[in-house]
């Protein structure tokens, strides 16, 4: 049987990818020298694609012979996935293997926004102790935490803010009978609710400024956003305002609109701290997610199905 062709679109990490080499051919798009006559040449051939996001109807459109996309990431807002389930194409995802990760990320996030460590590094290295203490910061104590978005990562996020001591109030789309804190009707509410929102929701269109100026306004001046998820489901724009106006007290964002582009208004502030998008981004958690994509692939190839598809496209054996 002829060796199943892949279209890799962002990186991989060197084993899984080894793995998957010995068993397909891969196509690197991003490390070709001419993309358009890579794809004009292989397109008709490639049955599956890989990497994070950069999969649009165009691109589907140029593969008449595609049967799977494997997002490495457990967000896919990145595929076009309304364009794959018209042609039944399965896109997978890596739940789990990333929840714990990028949980304790976010614990380290709010808690050096709230307590200001970055801050507090620069004004050691600047050599400013020598002239009296760093300014006295917010606390974590007696808080309330609003998660807005309660799916795996949202309920690894709140169990650790709960041992945190911190009270735990939530948002989403669906009510959860099981889940035992507090549910408030809308995103205002949760903001009106909490101290820190942490915004922990899936991207794409349903969520796209999801964090308005209302939300941030309920927030209030001492209120602290934490964003883990998608740029694209707080406003940004209306974000800097909140913070240049003092609406809000402070950010901590792993993202951001347009990444890595990341407005110059929002690097100039002292009350914010940047991260470049590195929730799941160690070295155990991104070979597991592209060791997931990988067995993905290679279950699809043998006929077993895919191991996790997502919802839009589930899989049922023919
Ligand atoms: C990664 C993510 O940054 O899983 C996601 O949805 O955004 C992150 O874990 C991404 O997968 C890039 O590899």
């Amino acid at each position: 049987m002829s060796r199943p062709e892949v279209l890799l679109v962002s990186p991989m990490m060197p084993a899984p990818l080894q793995a998957l080499r010995r068993r397909c051919d891969v196509h690197d798009l991003r490390g070709a020298e001419d993309p358009e006559a890579l794809l004009a040449e292989v397109g008709p051939r490639v049955r599956a694609v890989a990497g994070f996001g950069g999969v649009s109807a165009g691109l589907i459109g140029r593969l008449p012979a595609l049967e799977i996309i494997a997002n490495i990431g457990v967000g896919y807002d990145g595929v076009d996935v309304a364009a794959a389930a018209a042609r039944n194409i399965v896109v997978t995802n890596t739940p789990d293997v990333l929840t714990d990760e990028v949980a304790d990320l976010t614990l380290g996030l709010l808690i050096a926004t709230v307590r200001r460590i970055p801050q507090a590094d620069r004004f050691l290295r600047d050599g400013k102790w020598l002239q009296g203490a760093f300014p006295l910061s917010a606390s974590l104590r007696g808080k309330t935490v609003g998660i807005l978005g309660l799916g795996r990562i949202g309920e690894a996020i709140a169990a650790r803010c709960a041992a945190f001591g911190l009270n735990i109030e939530w948002h989403s789309r669906r009510q959860r009978p099981d889940i035992a804190w507090r549910w408030r009707e809308s995103p205002v509410a949760l903001a009106q609710a909490c101290d820190f929102l942490i915004v922990v929701a899936p991207g794409g269109a349903g969520t796209r400024n999801l964090v308005n100026a209302d939300v941030l306004a309920a927030l209030g001046p001492q209120g602290v956003l934490i964003n883990v998820a998608r740029g694209s489901v707080v406003d940004e724009p209306a974000l800097v305002s909140a913070l240049q106006n003092g609406t809000i007290a402070a950010a901590g964002l792993d993202v951001f609109a347009d990444e890595p582009r990341v407005p110059d208004a929002l690097v100039a502030m002292d009350n914010v701290v940047l991260l470049p998008h590195v929730g799941s981004a160690s070295v155990d958690t991104r070979n597991a997610m592209s060791q997931l994509v990988v067995d993905n692939l290679f279950s699809w190839f043998d006929g077993a199905g895919p191991l996790t598809p997502v919802p839009e496209t589930p899989w049922r054996r023919a």
